[in-house]
């Protein structure tokens, strides 16, 4: 039996998410990874951006599921491209299924393409596909000790969107203990503290993300 170990199987990941990083800055495109556990919220705050930026920037959507194409056809709806991929029983996106999906856009018309990542705490962070950063979603339903469980994935990203914050009074959760563990894990990560229920907050997420966008414009002329 052929045994292959995990680190060859990384390897062979990054070759493909540098070519595809190659693609996009050729491309001038901006990419994010959004990443959570299921139900944080990352559709609605994907629809809830769209709805703000899309009228300046040009966006894509690639949605990542175990099954189903209910979050593509969610972002559609919004008038926004986008491919639904399914992974079977894998718990996260790798670059290959990334670089499979990119053919189905007009990569040179794009400002950002947004990836969905399945909804998972562990392997996402795990395996880049090529993108600018990769973001993360916490709900204040799932409870202020997540940073210090699963500390990679707030270790890998620039972003830490704290959603749900109208739920807060309903539950423990701190949002100061919730920053102050992510900081400490990760100093640089920018927090967003938002409801996509109510709009608070994402004045700010998109605030950030329209820069990021201006900085990558800048960059790769
Ligand atoms: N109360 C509340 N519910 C939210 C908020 N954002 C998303 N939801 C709900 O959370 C559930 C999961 O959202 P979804 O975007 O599908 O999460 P995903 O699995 O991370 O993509 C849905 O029922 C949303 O309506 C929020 O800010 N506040
Ligand atoms: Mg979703």
């Amino acid at each position: 039996m052929k045994v292959k170990p995990a680190a060859n199987i990384l390897s062979a990941n990054d070759a493909i998410a540098s070519d595809n990083r190659r693609l996009f800055r050729e491309n001038g495109v901006f990419v994010i990874n959004l990443m959570s556990s299921p139900g944080a919220g990352k559709t609605t705050l994907l629809e809830e951006t769209i709805a703000r930026l899309s009228g300046s920037i040009k966006i894509a959507v690639i949605e990542g599921d175990v099954a189903t194409s209910a979050d593509a056809l969610r972002i559609e709806k919004t008038g926004v491209p986008a491919v639904q991929i399914n992974t079977g029983n894998l718990c996260h996106l790798d670059a290959g299924m990334v670089r499979s999906a990119l053919s189905e856009f007009d990569i040179k018309s794009l400002d950002m393409l947004i990836v969905e990542n399945v909804g998972n705490l562990v392997c996402p962070a795990e395996f880049n596909v090529g993108e600018d950063c990769k973001a993360m979603l916490l709900s204040a339903a799932e409870g202020d000790d997540k940073p210090l469980k699963y500390p990679l994935m707030f270790h890998e990203s620039s972003a830490l969107v704290i959603n749900k914050t109208d739920l807060i009074p309903h539950t423990n959760f701190s949002l100061e203990k919730a920053r102050r563990d992510a900081l400490s894990i990760n100093p640089k990560l920018a927090v967003f503290p938002l409801s996509c229920r109510t709009g608070e907050g994402l004045e700010d997420w998109c605030g950030w993300l329209a820069d990021r966008i201006g900085e990558n414009r800048c960059l790769r002329g």
